[in-house]
């Protein structure tokens, strides 16, 4: 497996310095932050972050996310030009050796949170998200600003955003999101870059607002429409595993032994019983999942793709973006490394 740590280029209080300095690492997963959705990546931000990057020792090789636009999702507007677009900025990422792409087809928001900053007892912090503190909120009527939620949105677009979707239903989200496969997979194909879709976080229509890669059928589906490693799963543990129905551990024996996971999120959550959740530490005693029968199902069938610690929690006074400081994710990264190994030498 090919150990990374996500990175948000030069404005991340994490520094390159301090991850070259985990034991393992070997590279960063990164993204051009300077265009907006739907634009061109320039060549010059993307040679100047591979040079950054191999000058502290570490690779360059995996890009989380180019996001997909509103319009490209939704099927309308400038949505044509927007793939034509996405196209490119596969060819510019595999002309600087990117290998995999990871992004999502999440409707207006990405993750859901309820809090950013929830304490535990033993005084670290994470993200959690409580269905007590959802059910009242409705985005049709109310202002909302969850934590996290992208605030180039107006009140009034989120809105409208929401009732284009609801409109659209899933169906329709699938057709946009095959149009989209169609289109771009055969470009990755030609480059060389294997597509990694994130699942929704969490993996359930919220607000009424359609999801579709979700769980097991609809990944299966997802999957079909263009039947080619190009077209694989970022599989995140984190996101997958808050649903209950969810069986993680074999989700991730089936694709890997396909060979369609492209990349893994690992991280644990604790399920409570009215299916709210809460961030944890990695290991498997502290959450729901089973981290190290997660990471023997990779071993076993082979995987070798790439693997970064998910959000991890605030520790040790650290503060920065919630769920990616470093010394909890870097705590993680140690326990992946200890898991691949045993399960490795187990082998
Ligand atoms: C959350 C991340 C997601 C992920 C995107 C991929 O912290 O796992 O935001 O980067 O969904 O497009």
């Amino acid at each position: 497996m090919k150990l990374s740590f996500r990175w948000y280029g030069e404005s991340d209080p994490v520094t390159l310095q301090y991850i070259r300095q985990i034991p393992g690492m070997r590279s960063v997963v990164s993204a051009i932050y300077d265009v907006q959705p739907g634009g061109v990546w320039s060549r010059e931000s993307l040679k100047k972050m591979k040079e950054t990057v191999e000058n502290n020792g570490l690779l360059f090789d995996i890009v989380e996310s180019v996001p997909v636009p509103e319009d490209i999702k939704l099927g309308r507007g400038k949505a044509k030009e927007y793939i034509e677009n996405y196209k490119e900025n596969i060819r510019r990422c595999a002309e600087v050796g990117v290998k995999c792409i990871t992004y999502n087809f999440m409707p207006v928001f990405d993750w859901t949170r309820t809090e950013l900053d929830r304490q535990a007892p033993d005084g670290s912090t994470s993200l959690v998200m409580y269905w007590e503190q959802m059910k009242n909120l409705n985005p049709l009527t109310d202002d909302i600003h969850l934590p996290g939620w992208d605030s180039s949105y107006s009140q009034s677009e989120v809105r409208e955003l929401i009732s284009a979707y609801s409109e659209l239903g899933e169906e329709g989200l699938w057709k946009n999101l095959e149009v989209f496969l169609k289109e771009i997979i055969p470009v990755a194909e030609e480059c060389g870059v294997r597509m990694a879709i994130h699942p929704d976080d969490p993996p359930y229509p919220i607000f009424g607002i359609p999801r579709i890669i979700t769980c097991e059928e609809n990944l299966d589906r997802m999957l079909k429409i263009v039947d080619s490693p190009a077209n694989s799963l970022c599989l995140c543990t984190g996101s997958l595993g808050c649903a209950k129905s969810n069986d993680v551990v074999k989700m991730v024996r089936k694709y890997s032994a396909m060979d369609r996971i492209a990349f893994m999120h690992m991280r644990n959550v604790a399920i409570m019983d009215d299916g709210s959740f809460e961030e944890r530490a990695h290991l498997s005693s502290c959450g729901s999942l089973d981290m190290y029968e997660i990471t023997k199902a990779l071993v076993e069938t082979g995987f070798d793709g790439y693997v970064r610690p998910d959000h991890g929690r605030m520790i040790w006074g650290e503060t920065g973006k919630p769920g990616y400081g470093l010394f909890d994710r870097a705590l993680g990264a140690a326990y992946i490394n200890g898991l691949f190994e045993a399960c490795e030498k187990e082998r």
